[in-house]
């Protein structure tokens, strides 16, 4: 268990978010009350990582934090000769994930880098997982980054991209918003916490819609592509590299 955050509850005035050591501290506590639905993205990543990794492949976990989608799929590929390559460019959350790896039993080996995935190279992938990543990328790097992944992506591999997502409904995206906040607030999140998360992230999670995460993905090549899982402003989706 991570110690609860309780990052925002105090009067320090609001700088923009970084993920350093403080937010390593708490984050397994920050991400699962912050994301709903995330232990189901995680067990899920699991459970298509079985179907999905390729033998002789690697898996790639692109803003990996802890390792938690890296753990899913290291305890979950069948298939043989698989490597796991997990990347964050936060130091703090690197160190953290190496000491989350030693403390894992799974045999599939895991390289951890402390990189920026923009200079992340992607080859004989079978899988990369995206998991709420993208948003904190630069907005005119995204399209790169995603026909850098399809490139990289073997016939028939997985990008699983997981994001908080934006309605072009002004009314829609002002309820799934005002939804999310209550849902923060069950989660024990005081009003005063959430809207000073909200200012902490404004200009550092840029939130995009379901239509502009589709074209990238076509323009990248992905012929096959859809949500399987949406809660609120919070969406997951797959996209197959199609038999070539
Ligand atoms: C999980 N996937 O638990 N290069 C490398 N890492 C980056 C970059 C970049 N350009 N930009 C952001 N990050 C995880 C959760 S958290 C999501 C992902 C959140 C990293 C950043 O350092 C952080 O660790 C992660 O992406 C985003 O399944 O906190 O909302």
């Amino acid at each position: 268990m991570s110690a609860r955050d309780t990052l925002f509850a105090s009067g320090l005035p609001i700088e923009d978010f970084v993920f350093d050591e403080k937010v390593v501290a708490v984050f397994p506590d920050m991400i699962n009350r912050s994301v709903p639905g995330y232990s189901t993205i995680i067990a899920m990543i699991g459970t298509l990582s079985a179907e999905y990794a390729q033998p002789d492949s690697v898996c790639y976990d692109l803003g990996c934090s802890l390792g938690a989608a890296s753990l899913s799929m290291r305890h979950n590929i069948q298939a043989d000769r698989c490597s796991i390559v997990a990347v964050d460019n936060s130091t703090a959350m690197v160190e953290g994930c190496q000491e989350a790896l030693l403390r894992d039993s799974a045999i599939i080996p895991v390289e951890v880098r402390c990189e920026d995935i923009l200079d992340t190279q992607i080859s004989q992938a079978s899988i990369v997982v995206m998991n709420f990543t993208l948003q904190f990328v630069e907005p005119n790097a995204r399209d790169a980054l995603i026909k850098k992944v399809y490139q990289g992506l073997l016939p028939g591999g997985m990008l699983i991209l997981s994001e908080k997502i934006r309605f072009e409904d002004p009314a829609l995206n002002e309820l799934f918003i005002d939804m999310y906040h209550r849902f923060k607030e069950q989660q024990g999140y005081s009003k005063l916490e959430i809207s000073r998360k909200r200012a902490a992230l404004e200009k550092v999670l840029i939130p995009e819609t379901k239509a502009e995460h589709v074209s990238r993905l076509v323009g990248a090549g992905f012929q096959t592509h859809d949500i399987w899982f949406q809660c609120f402003n919070f969406a997951s989706m797959v996209a197959v590299k199609g038999l070539q």
